[in-house]
C-alpha cells in the first residue's frame, strides 16, 4: 500500500498508457522522487502498460485502471491519493476516427475534462491543473505562425472537442480561481507512438511493404517536433506556467507530408537496403476538413521558461525509424491488441 503522505506532490497522470503520457512518466517518474505519480487510464486501443515497464516497479509510480469519463472512480482516486495535481493526457486524438465517429471524442475529451475539473474544484485551494492540447485547435494557417493568442478555428470533431476542452479549463480559472495552465504543441513523433498517425503508420507500412497513403496531394504541412521535446516542455510549464496561460509548444520543423514519408522510406531503405520502398507512395483521396498548414509562435515558452527543442528533425527521424526496426513486435502487438494481455498478466491481480 502506499503511503502518499511522504509525497510533496500527488499527482494524476491521466492517459499515461498512450504515447506522449508514457514518454512523459518514463521521463518524470525517475526524475521527481518527491511526488507521486497515478497513472489514470482505461486502456484504450492506444494505450499499453508495456509502454511503462522502466517505471512500472518505482515506490513513486502507481497505475489505476480508470477511464476519465468515470466521475465516481475519479472521485475515489483523488481521495485515495490525496491528489494535488493533474496533468491531464487523456484524449481521443486521431483526427480520421473523429470523422467517422465524433461522440468518443465528445465523451472522452469533453466530458472527461469537465469530470477532472470539477473535482479540482473541490481542492481549489491547493491545486495545478495541466491541460496537455494541441495546435489543432487553432485551425489551418496560409503564412506566418499561430501565436497563444490567436483565435481557435477547429476543423475537425477532435480539434473542436479539444479546444472545447480548452475553453472549459479557462472558465475554470477564471470563475472558480482554479490554477490552471494549457499547452498547445504541434504534431509529436517518435519511440511508442500508435501507428495509425502519420510517421508511424508510414514506418509499419514500409516495413510490412504495404501501400502508404498520403492524402490529397501531400502538401499539407505540419510542424514537428519530437515526443522527448514535448515532454520537458511540459515538465516546465508544469512546473514554471504562469497560472491562467497557455503556451505554445512547437520546434518549428515544417515539413510537408510527402517529404515525411519519402523521407521515411529512403532511411529504411539505407537500413534494411532492400528498397526502393517509394513507390509505395499511393495518393489517395483527401480528409474531409483536411487542415492545410500549422506552424506555432513558441517564442513565449522559449523566453519564460527557457525551452528549446534540442533534437535535429533528421537525426529525431533516424533514431525513432531505428526504434521501430528494433521493437516490430511492440508495433505487431499494438495492431493485434495483444499487449491487453499484459495488463491482465501484471496489473489486474495486484488491484487494491
Ligand atoms: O495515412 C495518412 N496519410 C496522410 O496523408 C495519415 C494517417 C495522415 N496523413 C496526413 C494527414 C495530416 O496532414 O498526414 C498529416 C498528419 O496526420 P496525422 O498523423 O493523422 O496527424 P494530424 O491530423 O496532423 O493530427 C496530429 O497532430 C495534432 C495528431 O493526430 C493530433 O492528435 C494532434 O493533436
Amino acid at each position: 500500500m502506499i503511503s502518499k503522505d511522504r509525497f510533496e506532490k500527488r499527482i494524476i497522470v491521466t492517459g499515461g498508457a498512450g504515447f506522449i503520457g508514457s514518454n512523459f512518466l518514463r521521463r518524470a517518474v525517475p526524475r521527481y522522487r518527491q511526488y507521486l505519480f497515478v497513472n489514470i487510464d482505461c486502456l484504450t486501443y492506444a494505450g499499453n502498460l508495456g509502454n511503462l515497464k522502466t517505471v512500472e516497479n518505482d515506490e513513486n509510480y502507481v497505475f489505476e485502471k480508470i477511464d476519465v469519463r468515470n466521475d465516481e472512480l475519479l472521485a475515489d482516486c483523488f481521495e485515495k491519493y490525496d491528489v494535488n495535481a493533474v496533468i491531464h493526457l487523456a484524449a481521443e486524438s486521431h483526427v480520421d476516427r473523429s470523422i467517422i465517429g465524433p461522440e468518443a471524442f465528445i465523451e472522452t475529451n469533453i466530458r472527461g475534462t469537465f469530470n477532472l475539473l470539477e473535482l479540482a474544484r473541490r481542492r481549489v485551494h491547493d491545486f495545478r491543473f495541466h491541460h496537455v492540447s494541441t495546435d489543432e485547435v487553432f485551425g489551418s494557417i496560409e503564412d506566418g505562425l499561430f501565436s497563444e493568442l490567436s483565435p481557435y478555428n477547429p476543423s475537425s470533431p477532435y480539434a473542436a472537442s479539444k479546444a472545447s476542452a480548452d475553453y472549459l479549463v479557462q472558465a475554470y480559472h477564471k470563475t472558480y480561481r482554479l490554477d490552471t495552465v494549457i499547452s498547445n504543441c504541434s504534431n509529436n513523433f517518435g519511440p511508442y507512438q500508435f501507428p495509425e498517425k502519420l510517421v508511424p503508420l508510414t514506418i509499419r507500412n514500409a516495413l510490412l511493404k504495404k501501400e502508404i497513403p498520403i492524402y490529397g496531394d501531400g502538401g499539407n504541412i505540419r510542424d514537428w517536433i519530437f515526443v522527448e521535446d514535448h515532454c520537458r516542455a511540459l515538465d516546465l510549464i508544469f512546473h514554471g506556467g504562469r497560472s491562467g496561460n497557455t503556451y505554445n509548444i512547437g520546434a518549428g520543423y515544417e515539413r510537408p507530408n510527402l517529404d515525411i514519408v519519402t523521407g521515411i522510406c529512403r532511411i529504411i531503405d539505407r537500413m534494411l537496403g532492400d528498397g526502393p520502398r517509394e513507390r509505395l507512395i499511393t495518393f489517395v483521396g483527401d480528409r474531409p476538413g483536411h487542415d492545410r498548414r500549422y506552424a506555432l509562435d513558441s517564442s513565449k515558452i522559449k523566453s519564460e521558461l527557457g525551452w528549446e527543442a534540442v533534437e535535429s528533425f533528421d537525426q529525431a527521424l533516424e533514431n525513432t525509424v531505428r526504434w521501430y526496426l528494433d521493437n516490430q513486435e511492440w508495433l505487431d502487438d499494438c495492431i493485434s491488441g495483444e499487449y491487453l494481455k499484459y495488463y491482465e498478466k501484471n496489473y489486474s491481480r495486484r488491484r487494491n
